[in-house]
């Protein structure tokens, strides 16, 4: 190369190593951010045990449930992630978990009564908010008992619309009339028909009134992660006085819906809604079939600035 000195290449090197150096320094800084999170291992244990659990308004009554809660425990885990799920089940019912989330067969879900571990692992292959509960028969006695929960799958590359103030509800019916020490007889003859004479988030009758208010902040994203574990009403779930800016059919990114007044969930079914409030004060959400909501399926967000 004509005319090129020592001293220019000491310069083109230099520039060169600066480059370099700016460029490293950019992928130590954004690699760590924009990376997906690398799969791991997540395990969870479950009891399987009668509880009388308390359902609000003074009523309780004995419950099958996972770890002695209705709904049982949260399952949150990356999308790639390996899951092992065990549960004991020291009862002389049959008990089993089914999370929506494992693409196995049947046979890995149920279990047999007695002493026995239960114990299965899957990849967490799609991200969403799903179901869990128990497979043993009758599986409708068993959901209606208390035997199911959330799990989410967050997208290995994170949500879309970034960071946000999380929410979870678990929509769910309670079968029968309480005595007059407040004990709910469970009723499967109701249940087979359909007819719950509670419809409730997270376990409680008219959860989140306006004395437990579910505090928000104005123009902070909400993201809603919404379950229906029925085990036979449909939800239209609504927040009064917000649209959802977007919607997640299943909680998959890759179904988004924008834009949206209320949204049907099915028994079995879930989704994840994304808001933001305008102004201060109290939001109502609840299942939009009005006679749900009066059942109990109803509660308040309360915003402040
Ligand atoms: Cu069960």
């Amino acid at each position: 190369m004509a005319g090129f000195t020592n001293r220019d290449t000491w310069y083109l090197g230099r520039r060169m190593l600066g480059e370099i150096g700016i460029l490293l320094a950019l992928v130590l800084l954004i690699g760590p951010l924009s990376s997906p999170a690398a799969p791991a291992e997540k395990s969870f244990t479950f009891t399987a045990q009668r509880t009388v659990v308390p359902i609000g308004s003074g009523l309780s009554y004995p419950a099958w449930t996972y770890n002695g809660t209705v709904p049982g425990p949260l399952m949150r885990v990356n999308q790639g992630d390996r899951v092992t799920i065990t549960l004991t089940n020291h009862t002389t019912d049959a008990h089993g978990i089914y999370p929506h989330a494992a693409q196995l067969n049947d046979e890995n879900f149920a279990g047999p009564p007695g002493i026995k571990d239960l114990s299965y692992s899957f990849v967490a292959q799609v991200p969403g908010v799903f179901d869990y509960h128990c497979t043993a028969e009758p599986v409708l006695d068993h959901i209606a008992e208390g035997m199911y929960g959330m799990m989410i799958v967050d997208p290995k590359n994170g949500w879309p619309n970034g960071k946000a103030h999380d929410v979870m509800l678990v929509q769910g019916e309670f079968y029968g009339m309480p005595d007059n020490r407040g004990r709910l007889h469970l009723d499967h003859g109701k249940m087979v028909d359909g007819e719950p004479d509670f419809v409730v988030f997270n376990g409680r009758i008219s959860n989140y009134g306006a004395a437990h208010p579910i505090p928000i902040k104005v123009g902070e994203l909400v993201r809603l992660f919404f379950i229906n574990i029925g085990p036979n009403l449909f939800s239209d779930f609504h927040v009064v006085g917000a649209i959802f800016s977007t919607v997640y059919q299943s909680g998959n990114p890759a179904d988004a819906l924008h834009d949206i007044q209320t949204l049907e969930v099915g028994p079995g079914d879930g989704a994840v809604f994304e808001f933001r409030v305008q102004h201060p004060g109290t939001y109502t959400f609840m299942d939009h079939a009005m006679g749900h909501a009066y059942k109990g399926a109803m509660g308040v967000f309360r915003a402040t600035p």
